[in-house]
């Protein structure tokens, strides 16, 4: 792979609205990604195989638990910073940043949103250094957008609960040393359960061939009988309300990545416009290739402006789950179309491993489809502005 020369685009001078802080967090992310994941991820991504070896820098640079407290091990950051940091990862590739928030919002946002003290004790910590690693399982192979009728299932047998079903589609897996797992009780109420790997019957095969987040590793949930302890329930949150309300801090993040894969094309075919020489000009001389640069940086100003008055809004505690939506389709809508878009401005070598355009490309197109689809999230804002769901 070519040498990592990414410049950021700020067309609309968007540092000005950053804070020192929020900066610094930026700037220290940016630098990890250029030195730790861009020599590497191409051949990771081709291998299939996730680099285990970043789990200790991505823990170094905040990017597991940015808002959790410091008191359980977490950056305490604010939303922008958390914004910001999966921003700078995902600029890297979307499977290292898949990684970063699922650890921290799908696995340690619900242990300390639902969790009980005993459980934030136990678990944030460690998830927040990356000594453990976590997955969610919320998907099965029958309920995919339609969570809501998962038949995955816990019964109460007086010491433990027993927990039976299988989940489909989840990343870190393979790998992972426990899962937030979501099951109906015997009432059939939703709740979050804490597995953990070694339990007798769970058992995590891994996903293969895959043409997409090739460098995160995907796989399955089978419980058969498993055993969990009482005290692994999290007792603070039941309903389906619970799963998707940690869904909102992921598709918050996703906002956010999506314009890093964005800023990494768009740089990556700006630069190779100017160079490369055709019928004696450089390509970035003629209208057309013009036209998809112009396109793209005003897509991505957009796209920044949405994400930071979001981040201001979750700040203030004021932002939707419907803003939240409209982000994500629409950021990770962008960033798939610029991906190629400038695909198209290598020309042939846009196709190879070479540089990282393709690569962005087969990610995105997991990442418009996981933690809602597009289509799902359009009838999200199609419910909150009539009124009516148009889901069932
Ligand atoms: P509905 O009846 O509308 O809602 C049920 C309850 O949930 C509440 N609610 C929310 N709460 C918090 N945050 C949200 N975003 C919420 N949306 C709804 C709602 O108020 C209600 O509460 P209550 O108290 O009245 O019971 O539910 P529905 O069954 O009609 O479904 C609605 C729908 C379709 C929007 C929802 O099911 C949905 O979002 N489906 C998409 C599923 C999805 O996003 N799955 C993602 C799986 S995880 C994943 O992909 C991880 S990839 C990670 C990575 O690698 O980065
Ligand atoms: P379906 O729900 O079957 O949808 C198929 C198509 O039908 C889509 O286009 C959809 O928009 C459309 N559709 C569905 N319902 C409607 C409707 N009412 N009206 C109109 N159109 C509709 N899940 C987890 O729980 N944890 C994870 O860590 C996780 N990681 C993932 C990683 C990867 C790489 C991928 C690909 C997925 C992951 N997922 C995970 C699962 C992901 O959230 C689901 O794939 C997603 O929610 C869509 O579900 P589905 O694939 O079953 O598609």
């Amino acid at each position: 792979m070519k040498p990592d020369l990414f410049q950021a685009p700020d067309y609309y001078l968007l540092d000005e609205l950053l804070t020192d802080e929020q900066k610094m967090v930026r700037d220290a992310a940016r630098e990890w990604v250029k030195r730790e994941v861009s020599p590497i991820i191409e051949d990771y991504a081709q291998k299939a195989e996730f680099p285990n070896q970043i789990i200790k820098g991505l823990a170094d640079i905040g990017a597991f638990g940015p808002y959790i407290p410091e008191e359980y091990g977490g950056a305490g950051l604010d939303q922008i910073s958390y914004g910001l940091i999966m921003q700078e990862i995902e600029r890297g590739d979307s499977g290292v940043r898949s990684t970063a928030s699922v650890q921290s919002s799908l696995v340690m946002y619900p242990i300390y949103k639902y969790g009980n003290e005993e459980q934030r004790k136990k678990y944030l910590p460690k998830l927040a250094s990356g000594e453990f690693m976590g997955c969610f399982g919320l998907t099965e192979p029958d309920y995919g957008s339609n969570p809501g009728g998962m038949i995955t299932n816990f019964k109460d047998k007086g010491d433990h609960y027993l927990l039976n079903g299988a989940k489909m589609w989840i990343s870190n897996a393979p790998f992972a040393d426990i899962a937030v797992v979501w099951a109906k009780n015997e009432e059939g109420r939703i709740y979050g359960l804490i597995v953990e790997r070694g339990m007798e019957g769970f058992t995590t095969p891994e996903t293969h061939n895959k043409w997409s987040l090739r460098a995160s590793a995907t796989g399955e949930l089978i419980f058969d009988n498993v055993k969990v302890p009482k005290e692994n329930l999290l007792p603070n949150k039941s309903g389906l309300g619970a799963p998707l309300g940690c869904l909102d801090s992921a598709r918050f993040g996703i906002a956010w990545g999506a314009i890093g894969a964005a800023m990494d094309c768009y740089d990556t075919a700006l630069r190779y416009a100017k160079e490369r020489m055709q019928f004696d000009k450089p390509i970035a001389a003629t209208q057309l290739q013009q036209k998809k640069l112009a396109e793209m940086i005003t897509e991505i100003t957009k796209a920044q402006l949405l994400a930071w008055r979001l981040g201001v809004l979750r700040n203030e505690g004021k932002a939707t789950s419907a803003q939240i939506s409209m982000a994500k389709r629409n950021n990770v809508d962008m960033a798939l179309n610029i991906a190629r878009e400038a695909r198209q401005i290598l020309g042939g070598m846009g196709i190879t491993g070479e540089y990282s355009i393709m690569r962005h490309m087969m990610n995105l197109e997991s990442v418009i489809t996981y933690e809602g689809t597009h289509d799902i999230h359009l009838l999200i804002t199609g419910m909150d502005i009539t009124g009516h769901a148009a889901f069932k």
